[in-house]
C-alpha cells in the first residue's frame, strides 16, 4: 500500500524547499518528494535480504532459516551487498581522483588551457610528504612528479598506496597487521567485484575485511589524491563569505546552475563567466550578466574557493528547476537525478551533461575536455544566455543565508596557531581541559525519506549545546549553512559555554564548513594532526570523535563510513540499515550487524552503528565522547567550568564600575 503523502513541512524544514513544493504541487509535477511518497522503500531489499547476484535469482530470503538458490545465507548476502556498496562508492570518488590527476599532469604538459597551478605550497608540501624533491626545482617538475605518482597508485598491483603514509604511524601498524593497506586503488575495487561475483567468497569476515581495504583505498587513496589536486589547481580554501539557497538566483541575470562533484569544469565556468565577451553577451541577450550558483558538492568546491553560492544540496536541485529562473542546470557526476531532464520539459531550463562518463536521455550533452576546457565553459555559458529570452514565469524564494565556509586542514592549522606557530595545539588544549567536550563531523547526503535538513540541523545545533565542535562537509554543510550556522557569532548564544568561548577567542563559527563529499579527507588529516600535537592518545580511536550521517543515501557514504571506522572513528548513520535483517533476528542471526559494531571495533577501534533516532543518535555521541575523555583520563564534561571568559567576560566587565573593573582586571583599584 502507497504510504501516504506528507505535507510540505514534513518534506522539509528549508522554507525556501517548501515554497517550491507548494509550487510543484500547483502545476501538478512530481519531485523526489513525492515519489518517495509514492514508492515506499521494498522492505526486503531495504534490509539486505535480496541477492540479484546471478540468474537464478533474484533470491529473496524473507524468513530466517532460508537461502538462496545457491545456498547463500542471509548473513552472507548483506556482507556481499554493503562490499558492493563500498567499492561502488570507492569507485566514484577514486575515478573523480584519477580525473584530477590526469588534468594535473596535462597542466604541467601545457595542455590543459586555462589551468594553472595556484597553489604552490601545497605542492611543495605534498610532494614532500612522498620524498618527490622540491629543491632547486620548478614547480611544473614537481607537479609531473606528483601527478605520474598518483595516476601510478590507482592501477598499482603490488605494495601499498603511497597515501596511507600519511596516517599516524600506530595505525598504519594496525593496517599492517591486518593486511588491509591497499595494494592499489583500481585492485581493491574490482578484487571486490571479483569477490562478491555468484559463488565467491561467502564468509562474513572475510567479505568485510575486504570491506575495510576498498575504503581506505578510497579515504586514503583516491578521495585524498582528489583533494589534494583541486587544492594544488585551483588553491587551498580559506574562509571566504559565500551565500546559500534558492534565493541566491537573480531575476534579471541569467542563472546557470552547476551541479554535481567535479570542480575541474565548474572552476572554468567561474573564469569564462567573468570574461569580458560572455558578461557582453549575456547584457545583449537582455540580462545584466551571468550569475553562477551550485547544487551538492560542485557547490561546495566553488562556494569554498570562490564565493560562488549554494542554490542548495542534493534534494534541491529539483526545486532550483522549479523556479523557472534557471536558463541551464550543467552537471558532471554523482547526485544527478535522472528526474531533472523530464521536470525540466515544463519550463525553459536545458540541461546539460558534460562527462563523457554521464549522459541522460533529452539531455544536451557538451563534453568537458580538459584541454580545451575555457572554450568549452565558454560555449555552455553561450547556450545558456542564448536560453534566456525562452524564461517564462519566475517564482525565486526570497531565502538565502550568508555563512563563511573554506576551514581547510591548513586554514584552521593558520588560525590556531598563527603563520609561525601553526599547529592543532589549542584545539588539543581546549578538548583536554574540557572546554570542547569534543569533535562531531557531521556529514552526507539529503534523503527525501526524511525531513530536509532536519536531521542534519537537529543533531548539529543539539550537540553544540553540549561544548561539541562540528566540522561539516557535503550536503549536511549546505544544511547547516542554510540555518545560518556557519556564520560567525550567528546562533553563538545558542552554544555551550566552553565551546562559546573558544569560538570567541579564535574568531571561528562553531560549525566548520570543511567542503564536499571527496573533502571527508580533510577531517583525517586533521585528526592525524591532532594525535601528532600530543594529549589526545597515539592513534585517532583515541580522541574523543564521533562521524554522524544523519540523512545518508549514497553508496560514498557508507565508502566514507567505512574509512573512518577503520581509520578507528565511531561513525553513525541515520536513516535505514542496509544490513538491518528481519526485526524479529537476533543474535549471530544479525551477525553483519553485530559484525560491523562489535566485530570492528575489536579489530579498528572504529564502529559502524545505523541508529534512526536522533535523540539516541545524539545520546550515543556525547556516551563514546565521554568514554574517550575517560580513558584518556581528561577531566569529565563539566561547563559549569566554563563560560566566564570571551565576550561573556568582556560584557561583564564592562558592567562594573570603574573601580571593580580595575581591580578585576589588575588586582588593583584607582
Ligand atoms: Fe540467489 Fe545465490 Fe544467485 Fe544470489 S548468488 S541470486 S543467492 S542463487
Ligand atoms: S553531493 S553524495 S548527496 S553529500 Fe556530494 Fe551531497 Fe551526498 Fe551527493
Amino acid at each position: 500500500m502507497a504510504k501516504q503523502k506528507r505535507n510540505v513541512e514534513e518534506y522539509s524544514i528549508d522554507p525556501a524547499a517548501q515554497a517550491m513544493l507548494i509550487r510543484a504541487d500547483e502545476l501538478g509535477l512530481g519531485t523526489a518528494f513525492t515519489r518517495a511518497d509514492a514508492l515506499p522503500p521494498c522492505n526486503i531489499g531495504s534490509a539486505g535480504l535480496c541477492c540479484k547476484l546471478c540468474g537464478m535469482g533474484p533470491c529473496r530470503l524473507t524468513k530466517d532459516g532460508l537461502t538462496g538458490v545457491c545456498g547463500a545465507t542471509i548473513d552472507t548476502i548483506q556482507a556481499r551487498n554493503l562490499v558492493r556498496s563500498i567499492a561502488a562508492g570507492a569507485a566514484a570518488h577514486s575515478d573523480h581522483g584519477r580525473d584530477m590527476a590526469f588534468t594535473l599532469k596535462a597542466v604541467v604538459e601545457g595542455k590543459a588551457e586555462g589551468y594553472v597551478i595556484r597553489d604552490l605550497a601545497k605542492l611543495r608540501t605534498i610532494a614532500t610528504k612522498y620524498n618527490i624533491p622540491t629543491e632547486g626545482r620548478s614547480p611544473t617538475e614537481i607537479a609531473s612528479d606528483l601527478a605520474d605518482l598518483y595516476l601510478a597508485q590507482f592501477g598499482q598491483q603490488k605494495g601499498q598506496v603511497v597515501v596511507t603514509s600519511r596516517a599516524p604511524q600506530k595505525r598504519q601498524q594496525l593496517w599492517q597487521e591486518h593486511g588491509v593497506i591497499p595494494r592499489g586503488v583500481d585492485r581493491e575495487v574490482v578484487e571486490a567485484l571479483h569477490r562478491t561475483h555468484i559463488g565467491d567468497d561467502q564468509e562474513v569476515a572475510h567479505l568485510l575485511h575486504h570491506a575495510i581495504r576498498t575504503a581506505l583505498a578510497d579515504g586514503w587513496g583516491g578521495s585524498m589524491i582528489a583533494t589534494d589536486i583541486a587544492d594544488i589547481l585551483f588553491g587551498t580554501p580559506a574562509p571566504i563569505l559565500g551565500q546559500a539557497n534558492l534565493g541566491v538566483l537573480k531575476e534579471d541575470m541569467v542563472n546557470v546552475v552547476v551541479h554535481g562533484h567535479e570542480p575541474t569544469l565548474s572552476e572554468m565556468i567561474v573564469a569564462a563567466s567573468q570574461a569580458p565577451e560572455i558578461i557582453e553577451y549575456a547584457q545583449a541577450a537582455g540580462a545584466k550578466g551571468v550569475n553562477l550558483a551550485g547544487i551538492c558538492c560542485t557547490a561546495n568546491e566553488i562556494l569554498m574557493r570562490q564565493g560562488i553560492p549554494a542554490a542548495g544540496n542534493f534534494l534541491q536541485q529539483e526545486l532550483a528547476i522549479l523556479t523557472g529562473a534557471v536558463e541551464a542546470m550543467v552537471v558532471d557526476v554523482q547526485c544527478i537525478m535522472q528526474a531533472l531532464v523530464s521536470l525540466a520539459e515544463n519550463f525553459h531550463t536545458q540541461v546539460i551533461t558534460t562527462s563523457p562518463k554521464v549522459k541522460i536521455k533529452g539531455a544536451l550533452h557538451i563534453e568537458f575536455d580538459e584541454h580545451r576546457a575555457l572554450t568549452i565553459a565558454k560555449d555552455i555559458l553561450r547556450h545558456a544566455i542564448d536560453n534566456y529570452k525562452n524564461r517564462g514565469q519566475t517564482q525565486i524564494p526570497n531565502v538565502r543565508e550568508s555563512l563563511v565556509p573554506g576551514f581547510s586542514h591548513e586554514y584552521i592549522n593558520y588560525m590556531l596557531g598563527g603563520t609561525y606557530r601553526a599547529s592543532f595545539r589549542p584545539l588539543n588544549d581546549a578538548i583536554m581541559a574540557g572546554r570542547i567536550r569534543g569533535v562531531a563531523a557531521v556529514v552526507g547526503c539529503n534523503n527525501p525519506r526524511s525531513r530536509q535538513d532536519y536531521l542534519h540541523t537537529y543533531v548539529t545545533q543539539e550537540l553544540l549545546k553540549q561544548d561539541v565542535l562540528v566540522v561539516e562537509t557535503g550536503c549536511g554543510a549546505i544544511a547547516s549553512a542554510k540555518l545560518g550556522l556557519l556564520l560567525g557569532e550567528a546562533g553563538l548564544d545558542k552554544v555551550g559555554p566552553g565551546l562559546r568561548e573558544v569560538c570567541e577567542t579564535v574568531g571561528i563559527p562553531p560549525v566548520l564548513h570543511m567542503g564536499s563529499c571527496v573533502d571527508n579527507t580533510r577531517i583525517l588529516t586533521v585528526l592525524t594532526q591532532m594525535v601528532e600535537d600530543g594529549g589526545l592518545g597515539d592513534d585517532i580511536d583515541q580522541i574523543p570523535a564521533v562521524g554522524l550521517a544523519p540523512e545518508w543515501m549514497s553508496e560514498k557514504a557508507l565508502a566514507i563510513g567505512a574509512y573512518c571506522v577503520a581509520s578507528g572513528a565511531y561513525v553513525i548513520f541515520g536513516g535505514s540499515s542496509p544490513v538491518s535483517g528481519m526485526p524479529d533476528r537476533v543474535s549471530d542471526s544479525d551477525l553483519v550487524l553485530h559484525y560491523l559494531s562489535e566485530g570492528w571495533e575489536k579489530l579498528y577501534g572504529g564502529k559502524m552503528e545505523f541508529i534512526a533516532d536522533p535523540d539516541e543518535m545524539i545520546r550515543k555521541t556525547l556516551e563514546h565522547i565521554d568514554q574517550k575523555r575517560a580513558a584518556l583520563n581528561l577531566p569529565a564534561y563539566d561547563p559549569s567550568r566554563f563560560g566566564r571568559s570571551g565576550d561573556a567576560r568582556v560584557l561583564e566587565l564592562e558592567a562594573l564600575p570603574l573601580a571593580e573593573r580595575q581591580a578585576a582586571l589588575y588586582g588593583v583599584s584607582a
